[in-house]
This record gives structure tokens, C-alpha cells and sequence, in this order.
């Protein structure tokens, strides 16, 4: 059975994170593997406090898995810390891991902050090794330096994200007003997904973006081609909303 690793914040609340990361593997049936880089403590409204593990540590709990399996794709979210952070920008480059895709986790929904500030440049210096990035808008607009309004704030804000080295960037468009346009671009051209708005709460909208980004990399650990990755990453995302919504 194929392996996909997440390497992401726990989430005691099971909604985003590892926890929710690890049965999206399943449900693609893959085998999910898993390194911790934060033990949060939430509930699916609020993310009230989070413990970063050391980066030594973290680097042992990846090591320990790449001394026993091979990888087929890995998934990458919170961090927590810069220390966290640039020891792993150093560990992909030494590594050959691939197919890896990076969901630049910044803060919770409710704005608890996820990864230091100062992170930012570590977790932009792994670009150049990443299959796909994709931010939501406040991400977007941070890595990018475009404050994006709008579709072509979005086109220019994945053009200078893909001048910073990844294969593919896919925004998502949520955080915009009216009905969400996700945008996907190659460096060739760009690929629109339009979407119908939710009304949702945040609970509901708590880990879409882990859903998301895992079932990504599902697909690449499959061998599906990246934009086929994106569209069945999508349709499951919806599948799973509601079915997680009916969860109570
Ligand atoms: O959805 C972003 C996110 C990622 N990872 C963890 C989280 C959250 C949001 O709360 O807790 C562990």
C-alpha cells in the first residue's frame, strides 16, 4: 500500500490537522503516516493554545519514518515555529522527498497565529522543492506582497508565488466576496474553479484547507497528474463538508 505523510499541528478536535489529515489518507486508501510539529489545544471554534515541538525532535520523528518507508507524497501544514520551519526547509532539500504539497498554514480561522511570524522566509525557501502551494487569500496576499480584491489581484499574487519556485499554485478564493473562484496556475496558464458559497459557520469551515491540500496529495501519491489531483481534491473536500456537517 502506498504511504502519504503529513507532516502538520495536532488537532485535538479532529477537524483539521493530523487527525484530520490521517483519514483523509484513509479515505483515499493509503496508508497515512504522521510527524507532529504542534500540540494545539481547540475545539472546533477557537484555537486556545499551542505547544511547538522542538525542531530536533520533529526532525527525528521524520528521519525515524524515512529509516523505515518509502514516500509516495507528503503533505505539509502548520508549522508553529521558524525553528520548525527552517529545519525542514533544510530537511526537503537534503531528503529527496517529492510530490510534496504545502498548505502555508498562517493562523486558525479565528486568527490564532500558527506559525511565528518570522517563519515566513523559511517557509518561503521551500517553494522551489514544493508539487503545490496552496494559500488562501491572507496567505496569498502575504507571501505574494499583492494585496488581492479580486480575480486579478488573485492571477498576479499566483504569478509571483510561482516566480518563487513552486511547480503549481492554487489560491483559494473563499475569502473573497460572492461565489469562491479557486485559481490554479502552471506557470502557462491559469485554471478557474468556480464554486457555489456556503452558508457556514466557522466550525464548519474549520480543516477545509487540511482536507484539501491531503487529498492533494493523495492523488499525487496515486500518480495522478497534478490538475486531476486539484479536481478530485475539490469534489471530495464537498463530499466531506457535508458529511462532516451532519457529524453534529
Ligand atoms: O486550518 C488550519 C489549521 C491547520 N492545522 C492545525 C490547525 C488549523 C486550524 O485551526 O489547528 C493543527
Amino acid at each position: 500500500m502506498k504511504k502519504v505523510l503529513t507532516i502538520a499541528g495536532a488537532d485535538p478536535s479532529g477537524f483539521a490537522g493530523i487527525q484530520s489529515d490521517l483519514r483523509t489518507f484513509e479515505d483515499f486508501s493509503l496508508m497515512g503516516l504522521s510527524a507532529i510539529t504542534s500540540l494545539t489545544a481547540q475545539n472546533r471554534k477557537n484555537v486556545k493554545a499551542a505547544l511547538d515541538v522542538p525542531p530536533a525532535f520533529l526532525k527525528k520523528e521524520i528521519t525515524t519514518l524515512l529509516g523505515e518507508f518509502e514516500i509516495a507524497a507528503t503533505k505539509i501544514g502548520m508549522l508553529g515555529s521558524l525553528g520548525n520551519a527552517s529545519m525542514l526547509a533544510s530537511l526537503i532539500r537534503k531528503r529527496s522527498l517529492n510530490n510534496i504539497v504545502l498548505d502555508p498554514v498562517l493562523s486558525s480561522t479565528g486568527g490564532f497565529p500558527l506559525l511565528e511570524k518570522k517563519g515566513i522566509e523559511a517557509l518561503k525557501s521551500m517553494l522551489p522543492l514544493v508539487t503545490v502551494v496552496t494559500p488562501n487569500i491572507p496567505e496569498a496576499s502575504i507571501i505574494s506582497g499583492v494585496m488581492i480584491k479580486d480575480v486579478k489581484d488573485m492571477e498576479s499574487a499566483a504569478r509571483k508565488i510561482f516566480s518563487l519556485g513552486p511547480k503549481c499554485v492554487l489560491i483559494k478564493g473563499g475569502h473573497l466576496k460572492g461565489d469562491p473562484v479557486d485559481i490554479l496556475y502552471d506557470g502557462k496558464s491559469f485554471r478557474y474553479y468556480r464554486g457555489k458559497r456556503m452558508k457556514a459557520g466557522r466550525e464548519t469551515l474549520h480543516g477545509t484547507g487540511c482536507i484539501l491540500s491531503s487529498a492533494i496529495a493523495a492523488g499525487l501519491a496515486k500518480g495522478k497528474p497534478i490538475k486531476r489531483a486539484v479536481t478530485d481534491a475539490r469534489t471530495y473536500l464537498k463530499k466531506t463538508i457535508s458529511k462532516r456537517s451532519r457529524m453534529g
